[in-house]
């Protein structure tokens, strides 16, 4: 008889998804959470039906820059995918960036908007990015309170009909900027009575976008970022041309592969001042709080389709005499995977709590400078756990997960991108160090690290209280005595100490309340797998010197 191998199956990602779930529960009044239900479930269909089953279609389909017209007119039109223009129609009809503007559930509308965000991006084939920065360009519009470029911007960037509804780019990297954007060379000079923008951005992601937040130097400013000033600009003029741009060429990436990221060269482009003519990088800001979050989003989402896929497979695939659901390592390796997702969906979501109860205007002092700092810690944890379990999971699936047509090493090319986009884990982790320095935010940290623990009364969840009470108080010990270059190499060990240190205390909240209200112990268990990892990382870090005697041989 022929062997064959059967594939992972995914039911409705909602209903089958006890963290999502129970997460909801925990955190929605009883009233917000009957009320989106419904949509949770229907998001929760589409992303294991028609959605899932578009994505896995279209896989192999990438948009198309076409320069020119049959006549020789140059249009630089970036052609995408029929399933590109389906994921948007379905983001806009469920409101995945209207929802916080509309704010229907006060200070738990962003919980609302991410929770559909978790379910909708892993089955999108990363249509989460122009949503991202679509709903990065309506806070940032608000922040500043740019009355005009509000009226002609937003309702189109929050509405519901697919006909009307607008997405933003964010125009940020250039060949001399990347992860410095203080050298970015564009500039904008006063022309007649407008603004136009000359320069290179050398990625820009989604650029079929209808319009773009940027950064531009205008002429006489000068240099870094403060010497930048925010734009908005209109990618194309009434009568359908390019406003002053060119599109010289799609990027070859190794993922992310339906998202149009293009080479974009500003000739002349209209564009408008968003917050003044200077302090760029400053005004941009809120934008990138977004977008970071949604970037943790995505990287929990991926998590969770990896696991879900894992899971579904070790109860079909029979090796060594049974299936591997029943295989003491697998299980082992299936948990491990499913303690990290729960970790980061558990610090992605507190800092999402944070962000809705600011947005509503019922957030503390001590609870705005916890939010500045989760943002980069959420962002650069997640990213990094999604490509360490998307690695896992391919191998979880063995030979299949490392063939194309299966669908499964998109996981990992597509996972790659988080860590690198918005801010790469050392760009974040430095970040962190810029959110404390301001002064009280981890001070606030550790006394909500040490509260949320504190919630832990089973005599189980001890051991994983002390533990990540014990590595928060190492950690900022450490932050006190160390020198500016010691500050700056431990970064990274540092915000992920932080994090991990804070999402055990999550987690043992979380494990109390299961015990409480379902009278199950899963959580306590996560509480105490996640544990030990709250102390990797902030050992002793070797001098400059000895660093790079072993970095540069
Ligand atoms: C799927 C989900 C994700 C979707 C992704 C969307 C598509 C991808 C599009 C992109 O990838 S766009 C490119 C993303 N690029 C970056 O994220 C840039 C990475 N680099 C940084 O973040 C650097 O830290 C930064 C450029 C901000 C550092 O620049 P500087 O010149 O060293 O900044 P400086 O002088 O420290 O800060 C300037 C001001 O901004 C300061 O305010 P003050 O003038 O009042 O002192 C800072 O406090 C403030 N600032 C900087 N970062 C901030 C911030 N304020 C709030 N939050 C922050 N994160």
């Amino acid at each position: 008889m022929p062997f064959f191998q059967e594939s992972p199956q995914l039911n409705n990602q909602f209903d089958d998804d006890a963290l999502l779930r129970e997460y909801l529960e925990r955190a929605l009044p009883e009233e917000v959470f009957r009320d989106v239900l419904p949509e949770m479930q229907a998001m929760g269909e589409l992303a294991c039906g028609a959605l899932f089953d578009l994505a896995q279609r279209a896989r192999s389909e990438e948009p198309k820059l076409v320069h020119y017209d049959p006549w020789g007119r140059r249009i630089d039109e970036i052609r995408v995918p029929d399933a590109w223009k389906k994921f948007a129609r379905v983001a806009a009809e469920h409101g995945l960036v209207a929802i916080p503007y509309e704010r229907k559930h006060g200070a738990f509308s962003r919980i609302h908007q991410f929770a559909l965000a978790y379910l909708f991006a892993p089955s999108s084939c990363i249509y989460s990015c122009p949503l991202a920065m679509s709903d990065g360009a309506v806070k940032t519009l608000q922040t500043h309170r740019h009355a005009a470029l509000i009226d002609r911007a937003v309702h189109r960037l929050v509405s519901r009909d697919p006909a009307r509804a607008w997405t933003s780019g964010q125009w940020m990297t250039e060949q001399t900027g990347g992860s410095d954007v203080g050298l970015s060379q564009t500039v904008a000079r006063r022309e007649a009575d407008r603004w136009r923008l000359y320069g290179k951005k050398w990625f820009t992601s989604a650029t079929t976008s209808e319009m773009t937040l940027t950064l531009a130097r205008p002429d006489g400013n000068g240099p870094g970022g403060k010497g930048l000033a925010l734009f908005y600009l209109e990618l194309r003029g009434e009568d359908g041309a390019l406003n002053g741009l060119q599109i010289n060429r799609l990027k070859e990436k190794l993922g992310t592969r339906m998202l149009p990221t293009a080479e974009v060269e500003l000739n002349g482009a209209r564009a408008e001042p968003v917050a003044g003519l200077s302090d760029g990088i400053k005004a941009i800001a809120p934008m990138l709080q977004i977008t970071r979050t949604w970037n943790a989003i995505c990287s929990i989402a991926s998590m969770r389709r990896g696991v879900a896929l894992a899971r579904d497979y070790a109860q079909r695939r029979v090796a060594f005499g049974a299936p591997l659901a029943r295989k003491p390592l697998h299980v082992e390796t299936l948990a491990q995977l499913q303690a990290q997702l729960e970790s980061a969906f558990l610090l992605t979501f507190r800092a999402i709590e944070l962000l809705g109860r600011e947005e509503a205007g019922q957030c503390s002092d001590a609870e705005r400078l916890l939010l500045r700092l989760l943002q980069p810690i959420a962002k650069l944890l997640t990213a990094k756990q999604a490509v360490a379990d998307a690695s896992e999971v391919l191998e979880a699936f063995g030979g299949a997960g490392y063939v194309e047509d299966t669908g499964l090493p998109a996981l990992l090319r597509d996972a790659q991108v988080l860590p690198i986009w918005e801010g790469t884990t050392n760009v974040l982790s430095l970040d962190a160090l810029r959110a404390i320095g301001d002064g009280g935010a981890l001070e606030a940290l550790v006394a909500d690290l040490v509260a949320r623990a504190a919630q832990g009364r089973d005599e189980a969840l001890e051991h994983p209280r002390s533990t990540a009470v014990d590595a928060a108080q190492k950690a900022v010990q450490w932050f006190r005595t160390a020198d500016p270059e010691q500050l700056e190499a431990g970064a990274r060990a540092f915000a992920m100490t932080l994090g991990r240190a804070y999402s055990v205390a999550l987690a043992i909240e979380h494990a109390q309340w299961l015990l409480e209200h379902r009278g199950n112990r899963r959580g306590v268990a996560v509480a105490r797998r996640l544990a030990p990892s709250a102390r990797e990382g902030l050992g002793e870090l070797a001098s400059l010197e000895e660093a790079r005697a072993v970095a540069f041989p």
